[in-house]
């Protein structure tokens, strides 16, 4: 009798066990942040967690009657790696939206498991035109690389810059940054002398620069993705090129906010094009800097932080506007149109093209109160991207 009564008890406490789990299963709203949290794109993963932990804390975790979760891991910036997490936080997790993504064939490997699965994918990081095509579950706060491109192959023939050298990364987001410009430039009455493309694991910049050196053209044009900037930068000065009249010109991932301020005085004057400066003058880009360092022991954010951080904002809004329904097509829907204010300025996300539009400015790096930015001087409003209007 004693025996039955205990079992029984226990049965209960078990079922009981079991139904509060379900129920804090079905009350919690889980983001999966797949980002490089080690290897050669560890900053990218550093600068997007730290914002997205940031807009957390700011914002609260509870929304629409749910708490939201984020379960963050490490792929160390190998599409294989990322494939598989996204797969166990989809089947095990039962993510209701996947984010993150710090490099382009990462994005591209994870698509068809958000198509499959239909779970919204935000990318944060990853710039490649061609990344909102792999699935229509894609939705992206980071920017696109043509934007850059075409806004620096605009200001560039205007400034005395006729004869140009690029050279990037070889993979997706270099290919459309070395096509998207030299097509500009061209098209402008400038002209693109040579296209080098330098490995996008352990670059050496050193024989490539040393033939930019040689060809003398009126600029070199680079991109690398976010973290290779300082080395590029360092072989430039090295070899005496900016003193040999060849201009440093590219996208804003060369003078990343991460690495500029230890990029040294030769990096003054430098111009890049981009969609983010830690400088962007606005109240509200000001009030998220200042967070951002507070909360990382002085750490600077960056455009991938920044990705992250409006990556957030758009996951918190469609959890609000589907009032707290997780289906991912009824968020994919609240994602898409959405129109706010970000760090970087005003910007949305396509309805059509479920890719970000916003200002892309130029800048020049400058020295203000002791510490190198990218201050911004001219800016192209509400660009789309150039990919997508071909
Ligand atoms: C990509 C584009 C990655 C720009 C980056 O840094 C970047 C990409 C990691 O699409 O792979 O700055």
């Amino acid at each position: 009798m004693k025996k039955r009564l205990f079992l029984t008890a226990t049965a209960v406490a078990v079922a009981a066990l079991g139904a509060t789990s379900a129920m804090a299963q079905a009350d919690t709203f889980k983001i999966g942040l797949i980002l490089p949290l080690t290897g050669q794109q560890a900053s990218t993963g550093k600068q997007i967690e730290a914002a997205t932990r940031l807009y957390m804390a700011q914002n609260g975790v509870n929304v629409a009657g749910k708490k939201i979760e984020l379960i963050v891991k490490d792929d160390g910036g190998i599409p294989d790696a990322s494939k598989r997490i996204a797969q166990e936080l989809v089947v095990n997790d039962k993510v209701n939206v996947l984010a993150g993504f710090g490099l382009t064939p990462i994005a591209l490997a994870v698509a068809p498991i958000a198509t499959q699965s239909k779970t919204p994918q935000v990318i944060m990081a990853a710039a490649t035109s061609i990344i909102t095509e792999a699935s229509p579950y894609i939705i992206r706060t980071s920017f696109t690389i043509p934007q850059s491109a075409v806004a620096m192959a605009d200001w560039a023939p205007k400034n005395g810059i006729k004869k140009v050298v690029t050279l990037v990364s070889d993979y997706g987001p270099g290919i459309d940054a070395e096509k998207f410009f030299k097509d500009r430039l061209t098209f402008n009455g400038g002209q693109v002398i040579e296209s080098l493309r330098v490995p996008l694991r352990g670059p050496d910049f050193a024989p490539f620069l040393q033939k930019v050196r040689d060809i003398k053209p009126d600029a070199l044009f680079v991109f690398v993705p976010s973290g290779a900037g300082a080395a590029v930068m360092k072989q430039f000065l090295e070899r005496g090129m900016d003193k040999a009249g060849i201009k440093l010109i590219g996208t804003g991932d060369l003078t990343d906010d991460d690495q500029l301020n230890d990029m040294g005085d030769g990096a003054l004057n430098v111009v890049t094009s981009h969609h983010y400066s830690a400088a962007h003058p606005s109240a509200l880009n000001k009030k998220f800097v200042d967070a951002f360092e507070k909360a990382n022991k002085g750490l600077r954010p960056n455009f991938m932080a920044v990705g992250g951080y409006d990556g957030m904002r758009v996951i918190y809004e469609a959890l609000r506007a589907t009032k707290g329904a997780g289906g991912g097509d009824a968020l994919l829907a609240a994602m898409k149109g959405q129109i706010f204010e970000s760090p970087r300025g005003p910007m949305f996300i396509d309805a059509q093209t479920r890719d970000v539009v916003h200002n892309m400015y130029l800048r020049k790096v400058e020295k203000k109160d002791g510490k190198l930015y990218n201050v911004e001087f001219d800016v192209i409003k509400d660009m789309k991207d150039p990919g997508k209007t071909r």
